[in-house]
């Protein structure tokens, strides 16, 4: 289980001899200082340190992001900020921060700068600056803060951030790691830290996985009630992808695309799939978890899909006895990637599955969650490109082929 255990000093450095520090907090008391603190549910003092944990021991396989941050309690102008951090082990998908930020992240010049920990003896001292130009993240493409053999999650670090009237500046033990000279805002900065994400895989194991390499689609694994030629290994990815396409015909109205239906299934568990998605709308790519009689209720799909047009919908709908209920996430369907980036790149879309919820994730991000449904029965892995009559109107044929890319897909129990 991935913990954070920061203490929180702020004092300035630029004295050859340090003065006490303005702020401090040691997390000796026995609860978190609300004079101090605005904390979400899973931070906790725990012997003497914050704790900031993600899987609460009452809701198992929730991974749900922590964080704590001094928000109109602590802010401070230019000085010190340092920190006493055990990082996180996992890798990959999730990550801690330690830093600081303008309350008011609007205004000319304005600035958020951190340490980033993703885990595996990853740190990233990262800045997110907005000038005249817009908001802009710089991260060093090189890794600036080299650390090796576990050093970051085994043991207490001290971590400094310090915001002078010209510069940036990143430390480790007291060692200068980074430095940039940007535009300073003149409004004081508080602190926060929190973990934004972890890996839903932790603690399970693969029980189904294809990477798509070979010469046609393992009827092993899958069945393909579509277009057989519409479905077919070809390269991408880091090899080889399958990709499905659409075939021409009259109306256009299709539905292609492989299933597990009768050679896997599984009750709980985290399924994950690389996507590339259509890059234009009137057809719709879709990774959905299903039950093999779609007919029998009460069931329940989980689906992701790319609508086209930067376009993702993580959601799942219902059906029982009372009819029809749709979960969809709030906001646009555009806020989960860069513009662009859903066609252009292939991203990682995971279920997770438990006792308690389905839970959506983007690239190790969550980006949507439903709680429990009475419809617990094993469920098939589904990768279609469709286009319904609905979507027909939309479809322009000139745009084609605009495919749908899978490069891998794995689940996990
Ligand atoms: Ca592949």
């Amino acid at each position: 289980m991935p913990l954070l255990r920061p203490r929180f000093q702020s004092f300035s450095p630029l004295f050859h001899e340090s003065p006490p520090p303005v702020w401090e907090d040691d997390f000796n008391a026995k609860e978190l200082d609300a004079k101090k603190w605005n904390a979400s549910g899973g931070a906790r003092i725990v012997d003497g340190k914050l704790q900031i944990e993600v899987t609460p021991k009452d809701k198992p396989g929730f991974w749900n992001g922590s964080w704590v941050n001094s928000s109109k309690k602590f802010t401070h102008g230019q000085g010190y900020f340092e920190a006493s951090i055990r990082a996180v082990q996992t890798k990959g998908r999730g990550w801690v921060t330690y830093g600081v930020r303008n309350e008011d992240m609007s205004k000319v010049p304005s600035a958020s700068f951190r340490f980033s920990f993703t885990g595996a003896d990853k740190i990233s001292p990262d800045l997110d600056i907005v000038d005249d130009a817009g908001s802009h993240r710089l991260s060093p493409k090189e890794n600036v803060i080299p650390m090796d053999g576990g050093k970051s999650y085994k043991k207490f670090l001290t971590y400094g951030l310090q915001w002078t009237d010209k510069n940036y500046i990143w430390y480790v033990e007291g060692r200068q790691v980074h430095k940039l000279s940007r535009p300073i805002p003149s409004a004081p900065m508080f602190i926060e830290s929190g973990v934004l994400a972890v890996d839903p895989t932790t603690g399970k194991k693969v029980t189904f996985s294809d990477d798509f390499t070979g010469e046609a689609v393992d009827e092993t694994k899958w069945t393909m009630p579509g277009n057989r030629e519409t479905a077919t290994l070809v390269k991408g990815g880091k090899d080889k992808v399958l990709r499905i396409s659409l075939r021409k015909a009259e109306d256009m109205i299709q539905w292609n695309g492989v299933t597990t239906n009768g050679k896997f299934e599984q009750m709980y568990g985290y399924f994950e799939a690389s996507i590339k998605m259509p890059a234009y709308k009137g057809h719709t790519a879709i990774f959905r978890l299903g039950p093999s009689d779609e007919k029998a209720t009460p069931n329940i799909m989980v689906l992701f899909e790319g609508l086209g047009a930067d376009q993702i919908m993580p959601w799942a709908r219902k059906n029982d006895d009372s009819g029809q209920r749709d979960f969809r996430p709030e906001g646009k369907l555009t806020q989960f990637l860069k513009a662009g980036e859903a066609a252009k790149k292939f991203n990682t879309y995971g279920l997770l599955w438990t006792e308690k919820s389905f839970t959506w994730f983007i690239n190790g991000k969550k980006v949507h969650q439903v709680d429990k449904q009475d419809t617990a029965k094993p469920m098939r892995v589904q990768l279609a490109h469709r286009v319904a009559e609905f979507e027909r109107p939309n479809l322009n044929l000139k745009q084609l082929p605009d495919d749908m890319d899978v490069d891998w897909v794995k689940v996990w129990k």
